[in-house]
């Protein structure tokens, strides 16, 4: 346990304690975020192959709200010297980006590598680099390759190592000009989309077996990835190798409930964090109980949620420098009347709503909540021993165009919630706007707008215009103060 009086005396230093006007703490980090296939286009330029994102768009267009796909989207694998300009001019520290596997990996294995992907990143860095922008490169941001997913995806066994050799690909060529690295992009979110609503590919219904398969399979691919820096490369380049979980704040609805919270935050966040960021490791004891009750219950022989060995739990735990957090939203929850399914939600035993009280945005699914992040954080800092956290992703959708006050809001809030959470002791390194541009948004195309600046889809040179909060941003960025809006 860090200590609390020691570390109120640091902290009280850098930040004022008028709540009105709060100070960002030296050296925290502010960036804007993308990645790879909501915005790159140039889908088959030169060897690049299909990947299961491209299978499943093309292939089942009626799974998107709109009917479209990324073939072009922002266009950013050709306008990347506009985009950088536009993140200059933003005042930012950092970008937050990711690779295609597909593009780096055609073939799907590491025998053959793209010298253009290479050389596309490379300028991309090039760019950022000549404006002395920080790169934080996400290795997996749920693309890969086709060949792979044909092959099972993530439902197979040996997809850990070959996620891993694509990690070393990425550490090998780029390591020397990137220092901060995040494996994979968000296990459960990516999982429960891919296997429990199947609205993500491969969409299939496996619903609390594929699922936990698929985030047993992400949990080792990190830590082969992790490892893999750590044994050819940490000590010439230096750099961090992170791990990025959305995770939503969570209250009981009832206030005499002392568990429904608690148990949210171990089913969806627990989950992944636990087996990496706890003492013990492995998966929390309380999901373990739960759904090995539920399985005994319905027949099977044993859990469906599968069992790391022990050589495992020691090689996932520690396998992370950084928590990557991605926070969106929170949500109540309350004790469900359990079916006989077989699913996530009945093995959770929760059900979720909303507070009515709680702000709307654009997205049906995203209420605003900034005191689920501060109350989030003080979970992390105390569940796991105050590690080191990057947000990587906080945003908010909104359909005004670029009158877009409530991101405004949003953003205020959020930044505000983080720096009182600093101020609780809360490791927290930096800030990350999702997302920089309106970009696709996966099964929901291009329906929803969470860039900072508006892209025009119908107009062939795709025009990229600041909307009303970059300038309110960069105002942030450029005093590191945080007033509150007027
Ligand atoms: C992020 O995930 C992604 O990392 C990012 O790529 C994406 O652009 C961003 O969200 C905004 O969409 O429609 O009811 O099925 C955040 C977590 C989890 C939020 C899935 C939306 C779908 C809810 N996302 N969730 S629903």
């Amino acid at each position: 346990m860090f200590s609390v009086f020691l570390l109120n005396f640091v902290v009280k230093s850098v930040i004022c304690n008028d709540e009105n006007h709060l100070l960002f703490p030296d050296g925290f980090l502010i960036g804007v975020a993308s990645s790879a296939y909501q915005i790159e286009g140039a889908w088959n330029v030169s060897d690049k192959t299909i990947s299961n994102w491209d299978h499943f768009v093309h292939h089942w267009p009626e799974k998107i709200y709109d009917g479209s796909n990324a073939d072009v989207t922002t266009d950013s694998y050709h306008r990347y010297k506009e985009d950088v300009d536009i993140i200059n001019n933003l005042g930012v520290d950092h970008y937050r980006f990711s690779m295609s596997w597909s593009r780096i990996l055609p073939k799907g294995h590491s025998g053959y590598v793209s010298k253009s992907a290479l050389r596309y990143y490379h300028s991309l860095l090039d760019e950022l680099d000549a404006k002395g922008i920080i790169p934080f490169v996400t290795i997996y941001h749920w693309d890969h390759p086709q060949s792979i997913e044909k092959a099972g995806g993530w439902l197979n066994d040996l997809m850990p190592y070959l996620f891993a050799s694509y990690a070393r690909v990425i550490f090998e060529n780029f390591g020397h000009r990137v220092k901060y690295f995040i494996t994979l992009n968000e296990p459960s979110v990516f999982c429960t989309m891919a296997y429990t609503t199947a609205s993500f590919p491969p969409a299939r219904k496996l619903n609390g077996t594929g699922d936990y398969h698929c985030v047993h399979n992400q949990l080792k691919a990190n830590a082969f990835a992790y490892h893999t820096y750590d044994r050819m490369f940490r000590k010439k380049f230096k750099g961090k190798v992170g791990i990025a979980y959305q995770c939503m704040g969570s209250f009981s609805k009832d206030d005499n409930d002392i568990v429904s919270d608690d148990l949210a935050f171990e089913f969806e966040c627990g989950w992944q964090a636990h087996p990496v960021f706890s003492e013990s490791g492995d998966y929390p004891e309380i999901m373990k109980k739960k759904v090995a009750e539920r399985s005994r219950a319905q027949g099977y022989e044993k859990s469906r949620l599968p069992t790391f060995s022990t050589f495992w739990v020691k090689f996932i735990r520690g396998s992370a420098d950084f928590l990557a957090l991605n926070y969106y939203t929170s949500r109540l929850a309350k004790p469900l009347q359990r079916s006989s399914m077989v699913n996530w939600p009945n093995d959770e035993g929760l059900e979720y709503e909303f507070d009515p009280k709680w702000g709307s945005a654009q997205t049906p699914w995203l209420k605003v909540v900034p005191q689920g992040l501060h109350k989030l954080l003080k979970i992390i800092r105390d569940k796991y021993n105050r590690p080191t956290v990057y947000i990587t992703e906080n945003g908010v959708s909104s359909s005004s165009g670029k009158e877009d006050d409530i991101r405004i809001h949003y953003v205020y809030s959020h930044l505000k919630a983080i720096l009182l959470a600093i101020k609780d002791g809360c490791d927290v390194r930096g800030y990350t706007y999702w997302s920089l541009l309106d970009s696709y948004e996966w099964f929901a195309g291009f329906t929803y707008q969470f860039g900072l600046v508006h892209v025009d889809f119908d107009d062939v040179n795709l025009t990229r215009t600041p909307k009303k909060s970059v300038e309110w941003l960069k105002h942030i960025i450029s005093t590191r103060k945080l007033e509150s809006p007027v």
